[in-house]
């Protein structure tokens, strides 16, 4: 796989400033809904795989939260329910959206840090052990 290899995460973060380069997967339009009073933050972004290889997210963490779970929305009988996710597989040269209503990272226990116009670090974990640092950027509940 050549998209982050065994670099530390600093490093990724670090690459991720510089021009893409051919083949990496990448996020885009990294957000969290900060609510008030504590309540896990919903975060949302889409996932590019460019690589020839498929990609496995497996987990994700970040300093301004508790602890980033994996959610999917279920609708049942009208009622809109998370479940737990522990992977979320990306085809070669595809994409993968987190958005409302369908998957999300789930933000438990945010921080101070978690405030509408501050950007919050996230670190995306894959099968094999890559890992991947991005920012995401934190918005209110009416995404702004
Ligand atoms: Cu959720």
């Amino acid at each position: 796989m050549r998209f982050v290899g065994l670099l530390s995460v600093a490093v990724v973060a670090a690459a991720l400033a510089a021009p893409a380069s051919a083949a990496e997967v990448t996020v885009s339009g990294g957000w969290f809904r900060a609510l008030p009073a504590g309540l896990p933050a919903g975060g949302y972004f889409t996932l590019h795989n460019d690589t020839d290889a498929a990609v496995t997210l497996i987990s994700a963490s970040s300093s301004a939260c508790g602890m980033v779970m994996l959610h999917e929305s279920v609708s049942t009988g009208g009622m809109e329910q998370m479940k737990m996710v522990d992977k979320v597989p990306v085809p070669a040269h595809g994409t993968f959206e987190f958005k409302h209503g369908g998957y999300n990272l789930m933000c438990m226990k945010p921080t101070a840090a978690m405030k509408p116009g501050a950007k919050v670090p996230v670190v995306l974990e894959f099968a094999g052990g890559d890992k991947l640092g991005v920012n995401f950027a934190v918005k209110n509940a009416k995404g702004q």
